[in-house]
């Protein structure tokens, strides 16, 4: 299988502007950011998707969060942020390649598109 985009930028393959990395997580800014804050938080194993995800990533998938609320609170998100996960293609995933999105530095609509 070849790899995702994202593994590639993991693996340093490919530039991206990382904000964070460790072990099992790197965050990094989106291509194509939809607030005035929006960056990817992305597992270094290439899950699918959330809907692949098993209890065996149980731990990995709390790391992802609580990395993406670190990073919110080290990028000054302090009125508020969101953290999306697009699951699918009804669900608008387009990298086939786990990833919370943390949006903010504005005021996010409701209900989302
Ligand atoms: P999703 O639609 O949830 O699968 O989001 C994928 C996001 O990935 C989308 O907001 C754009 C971003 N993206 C795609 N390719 C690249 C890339 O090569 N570099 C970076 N930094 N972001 C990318």
């Amino acid at each position: 299988m070849s790899k995702t985009i994202f593994e590639r930028i993991c693996a340093k393959e490919i530039p991206a502007q990382i904000v964070y990395e460790d072990e099992q997580v790197v965050a990094f800014r989106d291509i194509n950011p939809q607030a005035p804050t929006h960056v990817l938080v992305v597992p270094r194993r290439p899950i699918p998707r959330l809907a692949e995800a098993t209890a065996a990533e149980q731990a990995l998938l709390g790391h992802l969060l609580l990395t993406a609320a670190a990073l919110a609170r080290q990028l000054g998100l302090s009125g508020g942020y969101r953290l999306v996960i697009n699951n699918g293609p009804d669900g608008g995933e387009s990298v086939p390649h786990l990833h919370v999105h943390l949006l903010g530095g504005r005021v996010m609509g409701w209900p989302p598109g």
